[in-house]
């Protein structure tokens, strides 16, 4: 596997490439619009660790100055969770903030595409974006959907967030072909709840199924990524129907204030926070740290695969 050339890549990470040793990439939307400072640094900074602590080698993704990095310093994370100036860019805004050497938090679909470019195949977030509530008359569908049917990454997540609509969403990424895996439940997680009323396609209770199933697909020449539903742990979860009445409350504000676009999750999600009384983003950040673990022991599971 070879490094894109304009990729600035860590020099740890190269190492651990190059060797063929586990890595997993971690998204940075997260962190500069899905999350408050200072927990955001935190959170990611913990992250990592976790990765580390699973055996892997964890690469944070962002264009910084214009430039694609594959993981990142201490320093580069404070700037990332901090920075007002840095824009949330998704697949159709990466030419613009490398173009005018701006500062991005890339989302699930382009972090999947430089993680692919870098050779990563392991990728762990929080949530997927996905097809928006009342998408029928807004058209408002996550470039990660298009991206999963597109690029060989394993992306890992707490499932989809009912600030979407999770039925259409399911029903879009079956259309793209992408494997929507539940990971030890036959249900599909809504993020912060572990039920959501939509059955999980298909089901898998290790890390060894989860590896030979990346092997499987692309040594079939099947492009594109595959999703992985980690529920949140029990204990930390918000049940069901505690949440609906919060982001029931953020919907309507946002439809009032006429967010649309780009804007509208980040907008959602600051507003659960603050409707939750801070409960969503206890829950946000448990459920990243059990992907975390996930991820990383999916990373070396699939590294020990033989070539
Ligand atoms: N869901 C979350 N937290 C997030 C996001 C989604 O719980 O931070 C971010 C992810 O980066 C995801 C993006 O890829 O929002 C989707 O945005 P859009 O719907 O504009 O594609
Ligand atoms: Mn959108």
């Amino acid at each position: 596997m070879t490094i894109h050339p304009a990729l600035h890549v860590l020099p740890e990470v190269r190492e651990a490439l190059e060797a063929g040793r586990p890595v997993v990439a971690l998204e940075s939307t997260i962190i500069s619009h899905g999350m408050p400072y200072p927990q955001n640094v935190a959170m990611a900074t913990e992250v990592e660790q976790i990765v580390r602590d699973g055996g892997a080698v964890p690469a944070t993704i962002a264009v910084l100055g214009g430039a694609p990095h594959i993981g990142l310093g201490r320093h580069n994370l404070e700037l990332l969770a901090s920075d007002p100036t840095v824009a949330k860019v998704s697949i159709r805004d990466l030419p613009h903030v490398i173009a005018t050497r701006g500062h991005g938090a890339t989302t699930v679909a382009s972090t999947m595409r430089l993680a692919a470019l870098a050779g990563i195949r392991v990728f762990v977030t929080g949530g997927l974006g996905g097809v928006h509530q009342g998408a029928q008359d807004s058209m408002d569908v996550s470039a990660d959907l298009t991206e999963l049917s597109l690029t060989d990454v394993a992306v890992v997540s707490a499932g989809v967030k009912s600030i979407l609509d999770i039925g259409r969403t399911l029903e879009v990424l079956e259309t793209l072909g992408v494997p929507v895996v539940g990971y030890g439940t036959d249900e599909f997680p809504s993020f912060f709840s572990r039920s959501s009323g939509y059955a999980a396609p298909m089901r898998v209770d290790d890390v060894g199924t989860l590896a030979e199933m990346m092997r499987v697909k692309w040594s079939l020449g099947l492009h594109g990524g595959i999703s992985i539903a980690n529920p949140v742990p029990a204990e930390e979860e918000i049940p069901a129907d505690r949440m609906t009445t919060v982001i029931d409350a953020a919907l309507r504000e946002s439809e009032a204030h006429g967010i649309r676009g780009k804007d509208i999750t980040p907008y959602l999600l600051g507003r659960l926070v603050e409707l939750s009384g801070g409960a969503s983003l206890k829950t946000n950040i448990a459920l990243v740290r059990s992907n975390a673990r996930l991820g990383a022991a999916l990373a070396v599971a699939y590294a020990a695969l033989p070539d």
